[in-house]
C-alpha cells in the first residue's frame, strides 16, 4: 500500500537517528518551503511505496516557532497517513505533552517508546501496554541507536494507516471544558474534515489566531463561541490558553503516575 508516514517528535528524542534506520542511504534533503528549516524525506527500507517525512522537532503544536508552524501545517494539510511519535523514554512525561496534540489530530499515532536501553539500564519501567490503553494507540519499544524496534514501529503504522479510524479520544479535559469543546465542535461541524473537528475545536477554544484566519468563521459564530469559551474562564478563573495547558500537564501526570516506574530518584538536590 502507497502511504507516508511522518515522524513526530521532541527535539534530542532521536528522531534523526530513527529515520536513519528506517531509510539507510535513500534519503531526500531540501527545505520546507519558503523557510530554512530542513525537510528530509525517504523510501522505507525494503517498502519503496512507503515514504518516511520527518518533521522538525517540536515541543508543542501550538503557533509560536517557525519549527512548530512548518510540523502543523504539514500534519493538517498535508495527511499523512500516519504519524510515528518518537518518545523519549527517560522523559516520558514531558514527551507526552506533545503526543496528546497529535492524537487529537486524528491521524492514527504509534508512539516509538525510544532510548528504551537507557530505561532499562537506569532500572526504569514503563508499562507500555497500559500506556497505550490510555492513549489509545499502539506502543511499540525502540532504541534506534542500536536499530532496535524502528521497523516494528514502521510496521505498525503502515496497519494503523489501513486500519478504520475509532474517533475516540483520551479524556484529557474536565467536565466544563468538554462542555465548550462539544459546542464547538458542533458548531463547526462540517466546516473542517470529521477526523480533525477536536484538533480545531481545541485550537479555536484556545484562540490560535492561525487557525480562525484560516477557518474565516463570520463575527456571530465567532461571538457565539466566546460565550462557551468565556464561562468556562469565568468558572475555571483563568485564560482559555492555560486552562488547556494546565489540564492537559495534569492528565499526563496521571497517567505517567499509573504507567513509569522509576527505580529510585537518581539525582538529588541535597549535599
Ligand atoms: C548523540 N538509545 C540511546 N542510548 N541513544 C540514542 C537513541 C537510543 O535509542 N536514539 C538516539 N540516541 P538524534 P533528534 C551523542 O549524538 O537522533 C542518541 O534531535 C553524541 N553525539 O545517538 O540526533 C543519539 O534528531 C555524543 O546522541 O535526536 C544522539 O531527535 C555523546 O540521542 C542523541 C552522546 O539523537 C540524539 C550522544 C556527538
Amino acid at each position: 500500500m502507497k502511504c507516508t508516514i511522518a515522524l513526530a517528535g521532541n527535539p534530542n528524542c532521536g528522531k534523526t537517528t530513527m529515520f536513519n534506520d528506517l531509510t539507510g542511504s535513500n534519503q531526500y534533503v531540501g527545505n520546507w518551503p519558503g523557510v530554512t528549516v530542513e525537510k528530509k524525506e525517504g523510501a522505507l527500507k525494503g517498502h519503496k511505496d512507503v515514504t518516511i517525512q520527518d518533521l522538525p522537532g517540536i515541543y508543542s503544536l501550538s503557533p509560536y516557532t517557525l519549527e512548530e508552524v512548518v510540523a502543523r501545517g504539514y500534519l493538517v494539510r498535508e495527511k499523512p497517513d500516519a504519524i510515528i511519535n518518537i518518545v523519549d523514554g527517560t522523559n516520558v512525561e514531558r514527551n507526552l505533552y506533545l503526543t496528546t496534540q497529535l492524537i487529537e489530530l486524528g491521524i492514527p499515532v504509534v508512539i516509538a517508546m525510544n532510548m528504551i536501553d537507557i530505561v532499562r539500564k537506569n532500572g526504569d519501567r514503563i508499562d507500555l501496554a497500559r500506556l497505550g490503553e490510555e492513549l489509545g494507540c499502539a506502543v511499540v519499544e525502540t532504541s534506534a541507536l542500536r536499530g532496535e524496534g524502528s521497523m516494528t514501529a514502521a510496521e505498525k503504522a503502515i496497519k494503523a494507516a489501513a486500519a478504520p479510524r475509532a474517533g475516540e479520544h483520551p479524556h484529557v479535559f474536565t467536565g466544563s471544558v468538554e462542555h465548550a469543546l462539544a459546542h464547538i465542535e458542533e458548531s463547526i461541524s462540517g466546516r473542517v474534515e470529521a477526523e480533525k473537528l477536536r484538533w480545531y475545536a481545541i485550537k479555536l477554544f484556545e484562540r490560535d489566531e492561525k487557525v480562525l484566519a484560516e477557518l474565516a468563521l463570520d463575527q456571530a459564530l465567532i461571538d457565539h463561541l466566546e460565550t462557551h469559551i468565556q464561562d468556562c474562564e469565568t468558572e475555571l478563573d483563568d485564560d482559555a490558553e492555560s486552562i488547556i495547558t494546565n489540564q492537559r500537564y495534569a492528565y499526563i501526570s496521571k497517567i505517567v503516575d499509573r504507567c513509569v516506574k522509576k527505580k529510585a530518584p537518581r539525582h538529588s538536590l541535597s549535599p
